[in-house]
């Protein structure tokens, strides 16, 4: 459960559900806060904000204690806020906002909540709120990486242009795209990336493009096929679609599927005597086969759309007046595909932890180890 907006004080979290004895520093989450705010393309905002976490509670002398953990993030640009976003009563009552924006919560959000002051509106709406979420991602973050499962993503396309990897490793994939600004793991579709991006920049527009998530190391079994709220590929559109401007996701071959026949869409199964586990040549499904894990690394996909914030606005109406009138331009990223990224990764890794919690359940992280090394254990005697 998150909660804050964009200009008022601070963003905060409440995360239950994460065993005792986990060792969590600010550090750990004030990388992951670090990596969402970098990417070409920013607005001036970025530049205001250096996200750092402050816990208040479910961490004691580095550790995790099993109670609820409650985190948060101040707004620096708070401070130029204070008449316009306090609790309390305004002095003087500050400008309505009442022209909104195509392509934003602003209209909607308006008629639904019944607020004619369309910042009631906006400032829950902002993708400012994906601090918190990331937050959120690298606390379950390290509790995967206690129990062998990482979570990377890279950007896979800005506009028109798109990488091509080949068939490189995904560690290699992961720590080329860790080390670019766009989190591109190629570096010839990056330079043309940034071009595109200064482009659209010069000409007050906006891009778009698209990401993927990947997860190594999960077990086979999250998930369920018996209910369909509980299928973990269901679980996981729903949480990477919930990203602001998201407006598709796919996992595994996703909509490629559709074009191709059986035959080259699903992944044959051998069984590994070594090891004593059933392997796949391929993963065109990304990991998940009848809502479960199958073992794979889980691979999702999804589309962001250009931010709606455009220099050159589009037509709109004021809700007061109902009068048309053209949008002033307000500070804008020009493209924010490698911070979406980095929510994306945040929100797989909420999905995955929670899907392996309610698996293997446990107060303690011993517990949960013992219980995961339980079932491994069921599985190699399978
Ligand atoms: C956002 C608008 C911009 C972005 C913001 C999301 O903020 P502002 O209105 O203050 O210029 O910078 O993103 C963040 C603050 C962030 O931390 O990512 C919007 O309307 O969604």
């Amino acid at each position: 459960m998150t909660a804050g907006e964009s200009h008022g004080p601070e963003l905060v979290a409440v995360v239950e559900g994460i065993p005792a004895g986990l060792p969590l520093l600010a550090a750990d989450v004030d990388a992951d806060l670090a990596r969402r705010q970098r990417g070409y393309g920013r607005g001036g905002r970025m530049r205001i904000e250096t996200d750092r976490v402050r816990f208040s509670g479910g961490v004691r002398g580095g550790e995790t204690l099993g109670s609820p953990i409650a985190l948060a993030i101040p707004n620096l640009d708070h401070a130029s806020w204070t008449g316009r976003m306090g609790a309390e009563p305004f002095e003087e009552p500050p400008e309505a906002l009442t022209r909104p924006r195509p392509g934003h919560a602003d209209l909607a959000g308006g008629l639904k909540y019944d607020r004619h002051d369309l910042r009631d509106i906006l400032e829950r709406a902002s993708a400012r709120e994906t601090a918190a979420r990331v937050a959120v991602g690298a606390v379950c973050r390290k509790l995967l990486a206690a129990l062998g499962i990482e979570v990377f993503a890279h950007v896979t396309a800005i506009g028109q242009v798109t990488t091509d990897l080949g068939d490189r490793a995904l560690d290699e994939v992961r720590d080329a795209a860790r080390a670019s600004d766009l989190s591109c793991a190629d570096p010839m579709a990056e330079q043309a990336m940034r071009a595109a991006i200064l482009e659209a920049s010069h000409a007050g527009d906006t891009l778009g493009g698209t990401f993927e998530v990947v997860a190594t190391g999960a077990p086979p079994g999250l998930g369920s096929h018996v209910q369909w709220d509980r299928r973990l590929d269901g679980r996981l559109a729903q949480a990477l679609m919930s990203i602001q401007a998201i407006k598709g996701v796919e996992i595994g071959l996703g909509f490629e599927a559709a074009s191709r026949r059986g035959s080259e869409v699903h992944d044959a199964i051998a069984f590994d005597a070594a090891a004593s586990a059933f392997t796949r040549p391929t993963n065109r499904a990304g990991g998940l086969e009848g809502g479960l894990t199958n073992g794979m690394p889980i691979v999702c996909r999804a589309a962001m759309k250009p931010i709606a914030t455009l220099r050159r606005a589009l037509p709109s109406a004021d809700v007061v007046t109902k009068l048309p009138f053209e949008a002033a331009f307000e500070r804008s990223d020009v493209c924010a595909v490698p911070a979406a990224s980095v929510v994306g990764e945040a929100m797989v890794l909420v999905t995955v932890a929670d899907a392996l919690i309610e698996k293997l359940g446990g107060d303690s992280l011993g517990e949960l180890r013992r219980a995961l090394e339980g079932y491994r254990a069921q599985l190699r005697a399978y």
